[in-house]
């Protein structure tokens, strides 16, 4: 981090739990609060750069699901990599700086308005007053992207230019012609998964953070990456299962995928017997699936700030409960990216940065438990 992001972090208000909790449980009335005096400002057209208001309705809720995350686990670090982020991704769709000021100061009159308990209402209340007052630095940060980014080290790797070019032409027999013609053996495959699909994803990201490619155009690129990992999928399944199992599944809430499908495809090569679930599995049907199927762990993928909250839940959860509390659980995804301590924060036993140390920490695990 550089030191404006250092200076910016040091006077950070802290939140108590009882204030943080109840911050969570009145978060509906405080968005529909906040979107009611946005609604109604006249200059709304103009902050919001014509967007219609539905857009404007996700950023906001988008805002209390990161803010309820950043006030609950008191994590400046959360905050300063996520609305620089924020402001950047979409000012570059039209809305004003001006806009972000706004919202700020609609969210203290919420705050005000919606807290009876007064020392509550201060600890919370700081935190808006510490945003509005850093919002210039904010800006900064956004424009100079010195926060932490959501990309893999950029590697001169030609096959991931060529990649993400087909990605980008939406040419879905392009990138299978590449993959027939350059991934032979299961090392290519890994060094395909890891150093060609995942920066050439991120870098769809980026394009998308920009307002260069549409969502609809980050839909197409991952159907390409589906079809291509699925025509390399009988490649995995071919390698024996010599360990226990595994379940391994996206978050509540968090629709992307490929990151967990990567993982299942590595623990599957390294000798696992893998039920990979998909995106989005509400918490209570996982719950469902791990009684039924007894794994040795549970891999968790969380891909956005946002859906932090809802793994930690999802994961409380699991621990709370006799028949899945023994479950090793690990977690990883773009969410823990840069914040190496996150993971224990939100009550996983383990992290790891990529599907190849998924492999080695499930690895550890098991000979911890005496298996060979
Ligand atoms: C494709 C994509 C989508 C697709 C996903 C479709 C799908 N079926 O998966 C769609 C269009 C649905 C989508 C939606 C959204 N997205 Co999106 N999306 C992406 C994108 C471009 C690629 C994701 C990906 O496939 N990456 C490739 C995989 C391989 O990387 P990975 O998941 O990080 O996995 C690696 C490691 O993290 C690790 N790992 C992953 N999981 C696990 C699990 C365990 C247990 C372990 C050990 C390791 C591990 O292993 C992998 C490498 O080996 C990313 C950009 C990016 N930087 O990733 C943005 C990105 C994640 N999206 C973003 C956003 C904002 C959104 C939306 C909110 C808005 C939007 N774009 O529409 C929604 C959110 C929806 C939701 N509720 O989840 C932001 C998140 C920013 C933030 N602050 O959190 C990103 C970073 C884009 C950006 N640069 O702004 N998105």
């Amino acid at each position: 981090m550089n030191d404006t992001i250092l200076t910016c972090s040091l006077d950070f208000p802290r939140v108590s739990p009882g204030s943080a909790a109840s911050y969570v449980r009145m978060i509906e009335r405080l968005l529909e609060h906040v979107n009611g005096q946005l609604k109604t400002n006249p200059g709304i057209d103009g902050l919001i750069g014509c967007n219609p208001l539905n857009l404007m309705r996700t950023v906001q809720q988008n805002h209390a699901s990161f803010m309820s995350t950043i006030i609950t686990l008191n994590s400046v670090e959360l905050l300063i990599r996520t609305v620089p982020w924020m402001y950047r991704a979409y000012h570059a769709r039209g809305f004003t700086y001006d806009y972000f000021f706004v919202e700020l100061i609609a969210w203290q009159i919420a705050v005000a308005e919606c807290f009876d308990q007064p020392d509550q209402k201060t600890e919370i209340m700081s935190v808006y007053k510490w945003l509005a007052e850093h919002h210039e630095d904010l800006i900064k940060l956004s424009l100079t992207g010195a926060a932490p980014s959501f990309s893999v080290r950029d590697e001169a790797d030609e096959m991931r230019q060529v990649f993400l070019l087909l990605l980008l032409e939406g040419d879905s027999y392009g990138c299978l012609r590449l993959v027939e013609q350059s991934i032979r053996t299961a090392d290519d495959l890994r060094h395909f998964y890891l150093h060609v699909i995942w920066p050439a994803m991120c870098a769809i990201g980026q394009q998308w953070e920009y307002n260069r490619i549409s969502v609809a155009e980050e839909h197409l690129a991952t159907a390409i990456v589906g079809r291509v990992m699925a025509g390399l999928y009988p490649m995995i399944s071919l390698c024996g299962v010599t360990c226990g199992k595994v379940v391994v599944s996206a978050g509540p809430n968090e629709f992307h995928e490929v990151g967990a499908r990567m993982v299942a495809d590595f623990m599957e090569m390294d000798g696992w017997d893998v039920t990979y679930l998909g995106a989005n599995v509400p918490a209570n049907v996982l719950l469902d699936i791990l009684r039924i199927q007894k794994p040795f762990i549970l891999a968790l993928s969380i891909a956005t700030v946002f859906n932090l909250g809802n793994g930690q839940e999802l994961i409380r959860i699991v621990k709370e409960d006799p028949e899945t509390r023994d479950i090793k659980l690990m977690v990883g995804g773009l969410a823990f990216k840069d914040m190496p301590h996150l993971w224990k924060e939100i009550g996983a036993d383990g992290y790891a940065a990529d599907a190849h140390s998924a492999t080695l920490l499930s690895k550890e695990w098991w000979s911890e438990r005496g298996y060979a």
